[in-house]
């Protein structure tokens, strides 16, 4: 059995990408949440698991253990068939990975200015020009990606997949920040946010109690 040991469903962008993997590999598992900077996150990153690398997400299955929402989607694709994570053509699939790779690697900029915080909708503001920059270059990666491979589908490769789930968290900051986006952006925002597993994990974030200060603006 697996279990996904994450932190604030509200904050943590990397939890959610680990969990959506998950939840979209279709296996079992369960989910171990541990306030962040709570005693006991500061108990479970001194020992077992999490002591690997004391971030959230990390997946546990059975005696193997990773962490890093990439190496656990790269897991989960291995263990049930790599079509479910990434699209079959080599040319959509080449894009979903470097796509995906670029998210999980780049946009520090908007990563640092809008944190996530999908229980909460700002009033637009302006954003920094290095801010703007990396919303921009999103814009255009999804752009590509819909109209050269979304098909009738939804997502960015028409079937929602890897590619989806990494950017969930940015679509949920492009709500919380109520940045303006061409009309194909803002439709894919709306079709990620109306994702059933996505939808799961922000409605679960509104049950939380925990309001943690650094993460509110
Ligand atoms: N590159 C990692 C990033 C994981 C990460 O930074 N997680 C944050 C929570 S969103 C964390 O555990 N922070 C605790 C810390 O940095 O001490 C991934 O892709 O999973």
């Amino acid at each position: 059995m697996l279990d996904i040991i994450i932190g604030n469903r509200a904050y943590s962008s990397w939890s959610m990408r680990g969990w959506l993997a998950v939840r979209l590999s279709g296996l079992p598992f369960t989910e171990t949440l541990l306030p962040m900077w709570s005693p006991e996150w500061d108990l479970a990153r001194a020992t077992g698991p999490l002591a690997l690398s004391g971030k959230v997400p990390t997946l546990v299955d059975g005696d193997v253990t990773l962490w890093d929402s990439l190496a656990i989607v790269e897991h989960l694709a291995e263990q049930t068939g790599r079509d479910r994570f990434w699209p079959t053509a080599p040319s959509a699939r080449a894009l979903a990975r470097s796509i995906t790779a670029e998210m999980h690697s780049g946009y520090p900029d908007l990563r640092r200015d809008c944190g996530m915080n999908v229980r909460r909708t700002y009033a637009p503001a302006p954003l920094t020009p290095a801010t703007q920059a990396d919303v921009d270059r999103i814009v255009a990666l999804w752009t590509l990606a819909r109209t050269r491979f979304g098909g009738t589908g939804d997502y960015l490769f028409g079937d929602y997949g890897a590619a989806d789930l990494m950017f969930a968290p940015v679509a949920t900051r492009f709500r919380t920040y109520t940045i303006p986006l061409p009309d194909i952006a803002a439709r894919y925002v709306e079709a990620i946010l109306a994702h059933p597993h996505v939808a799961e994990w922000i409605a679960a974030a509104h049950e939380e109690p925990w309001v943690l200060d650094r993460y509110e603006r």
